[in-house]
């Protein structure tokens, strides 16, 4: 345990304040009288980021003197929301920064609302990737994680007449979170030619010469962890043109628009953020975003690997990188370019540096790549990995002579037309462990996607890791009220470094003043997002009303659809009933949120259909308060942190089997809302944690999935569930605008199948809800399941799950501090 005063803070509010002062005065040249609150944000935000910077640059030194190995986290997307609250919190500095901006004449959540979130990724992968640069940096681990500085992050969504419209999200305008690192910068090659030749050494050697440069630029951002001084870094690469290819001979012969356009397309390599989730649409500008990024990545661990003085037979105790999904794995390939072609030595396949871990087993998201582009592109890299493939297929084949089929069903190229370098499969064949998310996932990548290479390999290789949240920003920052409320009562804020401690709450279970305090916080969280509504929709909600929500990327496989089918099923029974069985009904407010990839027109029609009904429904005098139907705008990290605590129930409904996870069904819970939602995912393990007397499941199982969806396909018109039926009837007749626009959900269903298994799942869910409707008229009895789930949460924090990747995976020990 340290004090806080060895690591950098403020002594008081008065040094905070003066702190503040200077950099609105001199780094952002303003005076005091003309200081507004985005001022006060930049300023604030600059004090504190020269505390962080202080601790960073110590823990750098701690870590390079303790010389220990590092794990390097490999993501294309961390998705890290704001960071002034998150570092005022961390820091443990926030209730001074409170009281300093107070004499200022502000009120700190107006100052912390002004940040723009850094939003580089799409969903839960990249949030992932946030809550464990959090969880390491706490835990005290030497941790680097590497990503891609967009310029553009994740579009901004706006809706228009009911229509998802994109908005560019640049977000660099005023960033004091990262510092350039001008003089940190690696040339990356792509095309060219590669002939055999010799090394400094004599050594023949393959030599990739010739095609263009583009200049990596590393910034830096600092990650404080909670309550100690280790500060770590994410280092964000940017692409520039590489001095010598800003043409010179061009510019001075006056083809100064030619030259600049090379600058241009260098730069397009880290200008924008992919906008899918979980689906690959195979485009080279994504290739190269990704070669670009590794190979930075990697000359930046083998130097600094070097400069240790070791030999290389170290390498793989210096060294574990984790793979966040197939994005980076390249990686392996260019770690064996680099020790074969540029360090000289013998191919050695049997180094334990690479772990992968799989986010999906929804086949439209499985990278694969032509052989044709990546031969283009890295012709080296494709040489290497038609060798890793020989040597693996080899090997499989002295395991299993003659198994041909075998053999083609595990190659790394897929013989298509056109052949495909298969990315998932590299990502196992180069890796040493692979790990699910879930349980069940897990489970289920061992039986389908990588069934034979469980075979190949042994099941020791696949493992299963179980996603978690940091409880400090999904708590702590987000519902401080119940975190404080929460910490008297399981012995201050220790539980928030070690989550297993709120079990110390269900002492408190039958505690009614407790009770009480707990329902006011919920209904206080209610109320602000009440007027949240008010203030961007002008749409009345009672924040007495049950607040059943659903946030999170738009997808078929998440099954929006069958939610807002739900709701228009309430609203038909609504109709139906007069006024006296009315007024015994619980009044709702559907709450929808989240983006759907631009090209995903599928998912757009979702959106639309959820705000026609809205604007149907809420406004029906027979309805009033009854049932309301919300669609908030541009979800992202900082809404989230407004909604969550909100909620009274929320949806986790994927169809079994397709949702690796979740990790917002386990930050629901820690805000005290129960979860309606099917057996999947991380789903399966929160009911075995809370018990299934505190869930709403309901659903077919996955293992009945398939049988089901072959059922369905035999038939020319499969039969829908009557009560569905009533509900596309009604949208079919025009009751939400215009019927053409709906066809295509509606068909998907009826004449394609179902997929998704939309009408499977219907009347188990609609009946579902009618139980939650009934528990929620107890109130103590709700209240008490909300407390009970609380307590039960704890194995659910990234700690936990950052701990077993240090121990099941990385090999590696936090460091003493
Ligand atoms: C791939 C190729 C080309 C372009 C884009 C992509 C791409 C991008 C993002 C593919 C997938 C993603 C994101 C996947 C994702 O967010 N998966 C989620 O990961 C969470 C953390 O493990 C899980 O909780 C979710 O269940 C899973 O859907």
């Amino acid at each position: 345990a340290w004090t806080k005063n060895e690591f950098s803070g403020f002594k008081n509010k008065d040094d905070f304040e003066r702190e503040v002062v200077r950099h609105v005065e001199t780094t952002l040249a303003r005076s005091l009288y003309n200081c507004d609150q985005s001022a006060a944000y930049s300023a604030s935000s600059l004090a504190f980021r020269d505390r962080l910077i202080k601790d960073w640059n110590k823990t750098q030194q701690r870590q390079t003197f303790a010389d220990q190995k590092r794990i390097y986290y490999l993501s294309l997307e961390f998705l890290m929301g704001r960071a002034l609250d998150n570092a005022m919190l961390n820091l443990g500095f926030k209730d001074v920064a409170k009281e300093g901006l107070a004499e200022l004449g502000f009120q700190i959540e107006d100052i912390i609302g002004q940040e723009h979130d850094a939003a580089l990724g799409n969903g839960g992968l990249g949030r992932l990737a946030a809550c464990f640069l959090d969880s390491m940096a706490t835990l005290n681990f030497s941790a680097w994680g590497y990503g891609l500085r967009y310029r553009y992050g994740i579009f901004k969504q706006e809706i228009i007449d009911g229509y998802q419209v994109e908005v560019p999200d640049y977000w660099l305008d005023f960033n004091p979170w990262e510092f350039p690192r001008h003089d940190v910068t690696v040339d990356i090659q792509f095309y060219g030619n590669v002939r055999k030749g010799e090394n400094e050494n004599g050594k023949t050697v393959s030599i990739w010469e010739g095609g263009e440069t583009v200049t990596a630029v590393a910034y830096d951002v600092p990650t404080p962890g909670y309550d100690t001084p280790s500060t770590n870094n994410l280092r964000l690469w940017s692409s520039k043109a590489a001095s010598g290819e800003f043409d010179f001979q061009k510019f001075n012969s006056g083809d100064y628009e030619s030259s600049v356009a090379d600058q241009q397309r260098a730069e397009t390599i880290s200008a924008v953020l992919y906008p899918n989730d979980n689906l690959d649409r195979g485009k080279e500008l994504r290739v190269k975003q990704q070669y670009f990024w590794v190979a930075a990545s990697l000359y930046d661990i083998v130097r600094r690997f070097k400069k240790s003085g070791r030999s290389w037979n170290e390498f793989p105790d210096q060294v574990a990188i984790q793979l966040n999904d197939t994005h980076p794995t390249l990686a392996i390939v260019e770690l064996q370019r680099i020790l074969v072609d540029v360090e000289g030595l013998e191919w050695d396949e049997a180094w334990s540096i690479f772990g992968y871990t799989n986010h999906t087993v929804l086949p439209e998201a499985l990278e694969k790549w032509p052989v044709g582009l990546i031969e283009h592109l890295l012709p080296r890299h494709l040489q290497i990995i038609y060798d890793i493939n020989l040597f693996f297929l080899q090997s499989v084949e002295s395991q299993f002579p003659g198994d041909s089929d075998l053999l083609t069903r595990v190659s790394i190229i897929e013989e298509s037309q056109p052949k495909m370098v298969r990315m998932a499969y590299l990502a196992v064949v180069g890796s040493h462990k692979v790990n699910g998310v879930a349980e069940l996932h897990s489970d289920l990548i061992k039986t389908t996607i990588f069934k034979d290479f469980v075979t190949i390999f042994g099941e020791d290789k696949f493992t299963n890791v179980t996603n978690g949240v940091t409880p400090r920003r999904w708590l702590h920052q987000a519902n401080p009220r119940l975190s404080e409320l929460i910490a008297s009562k399981v012995g201050g804020n220790e539980y928030l470094k070690d989550l297993t401690l709120l079990n110390k709450l269900e002492l408190f279970v039958d505690d009614k003043e407790f009770r009480k305090e707990w329902a006011e916080i919920k209904y206080a969280n209610k109320v602000r997002l009440a007027k949240y509504i008010k203030s961007t929709l002008n749409i009345n909600v009672n924040p007495a009303a049950l607040f059943d929500v659903q946030v999170k990327r738009i997808h078929e496989y998440k099954r929006q659809q069958l939610n807002i089918y739900g709701v228009i099923h309430r609203y038909l029974t609504l109709k139906a009933m007069g006024p006296e069985e009315r007024k015994k009904q619980q009044p709702r407010v559907s709450i929808f949120g989240g983006k759907a990839a631009p090209g995903y027109w599928m998912a757009k029609q979702i959106i639309h259909l959820i705000n026609n009904v809205g604007s149907v429904v809420n406004k029906d005098p027979d309805i009033g308060d009854l049932l309301k139907v919300i669609f908030l705008e541009d979800y992202n990290v900082s809404k989230a942190e407004m909604i969550i605590p909100a909620s009274d129930l929320s949806e986790h409904i994927s169809t079994a089997g397709t949702e690796a996870s979740g990790t917002s069904n386990m930050k629901f819970v820690l805000n005290g809302g129960l979860i309606i939602g099917t057996c999947d995912g991380a789903n399966i393990e929160i009911t075995r944690e809370i018990g299934q007397e505190n869930i709403f499941l309901f659903g077919v199982l996955s293992e009945d999935v398939e049988d089901l969806r072959h059922a369905h396909a035999s038939k020319e018109q499969h039969v829908i569930d009557p009560a569905l039926t009533k509900v596309f009837e009604a949208i079919q007749g025009g009751m939400f605008g215009n019927p053409q626009d709906f066809n295509a959900m509606i068909s998907a269903v009826r004449d394609h199948g179902d997929f998704y298994l939309v009408s499977d799942d219907f009347q188990s869910y609609i009946d579902t809800h009618s139980s939650v409707d009934e528990a929620y008229r107890n109130q103590e009895e709700w209240v008490s399941m909300c407390i009970r789930s609380v307590a039960r949460m704890g194995f659910f924090s990234s700690d936990r799950c950052i701990n077993e990747y240090a121990e099941g995976i990385w090999n590696i020990e936090p460091l003493a501090v």
